[in-house]
């Protein structure tokens, strides 16, 4: 039995502060070990209305724990969603470690609306003739918790540790190429650290978007015409560093090349 209400209000400038402050944090279930899956997805909904009002506004959704690699690497065995905003988007191919405390990067597969998408039971058509285009992505998280350790609850209240994106320059049909038959392989500094295919994503990433539509509409929420959304990672999170030159190859999707720098 729950002794006393969690103030929800208060744990999301709690993960603000510490987000916008790079500052590690103890995992929140610590403290409030009844805190549930859907307190953690207020959590972070609260959140996105504290970076709404300082003009932050919510761009798309990123989807995490997709894959098999990135369940077993956090040891969380279920899929999760995040709120993406404007400000995590990076225009240019510069990774500043400055304000991030200890950054991972994943190549990911990105989708862009054009219609609205709503409710459960959606299927792979009804993705598709709501798609815009798809784009290669790379993802950068950066967990607030310690050690980037956490339960289920401490990531989705810490915005599923979303921290940057990068999209590619070239933006694709989606009917381009079969995206579970999709190579990748991410290269620090010239060697490959890890690789993948489309289809680790759920068995194939449009399965991440329907899963999404799934889990938001628990809320009444949908995916909105123009959004972004990051359908997970493919492979592994990477360890980045300052001068680090990151690399993927995502095949006949093309390549994208970050540079690390310091600020
Ligand atoms: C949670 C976020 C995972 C993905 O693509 O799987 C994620 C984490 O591993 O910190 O973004
Ligand atoms: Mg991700």
């Amino acid at each position: 039995m729950k002794t006393k209400a969690i103030d929800l209000k208060k744990l999301a400038e709690h993960v603000d502060r510490h987000q916008n402050d790079a500052v590690e944090m103890e995992k929140l279930t610590l403290q409030y070990p009844d805190l549930s899956v859907e307190d953690a997805y207020k959590i972070q909904s609260l959140w996105g209305e504290l970076a709404g009002a300082r003009g932050d506004q919510m761009i798309g959704w990123k989807m995490g724990l997709t894959s098999r690699a990135k369940q077993e690497s956090v040891g969380v065995k279920e899929p999760i969603y995040g709120r993406l905003t404007q400000s995590m988007e990076v225009a240019d191919r510069k990774l500043r470690l400055n304000g991030l405390i200890h950054p991972r990067v994943e190549p990911e597969v990105a989708f862009v609306m054009k219609e609205e998408l709503k409710g459960e039971n959606l299927t792979p058509r009804d993705i598709w003739a709501a798609t815009d285009f798809i784009m290669p992505a790379v993802e950068v998280i950066d967990s607030r918790y310690k050690n980037f350790s956490f339960t289920l609850e401490d990531v989705v209240a810490d915005n599923a540790s979303s921290s940057k994106f990068f999209l590619g320059d070239q933006a694709y049909s989606p009917y381009h190429t079969s995206l579970s038959d999709m190579p990748v392989s991410l290269y620090k500094n010239g060697e490959v650290v890890q690789s993948g295919s489309g289809a680790a994503v759920l068995g194939h990433p449009v399965r991440s978007i329907m899963e999404l539509a799934n889990m938001i509409n628990r809320f009444g929420l949908s995916i909105d015409p123009g959004m972004v959304i990051l359908t997970g990672g493919i492979t592994e999170a990477v360890h980045v560093y300052d001068e680090d030159e990151i690399e993927v190859d995502f095949g006949t999707l093309g390549k994208m090349k970050l540079d690390v720098t310091a600020s």
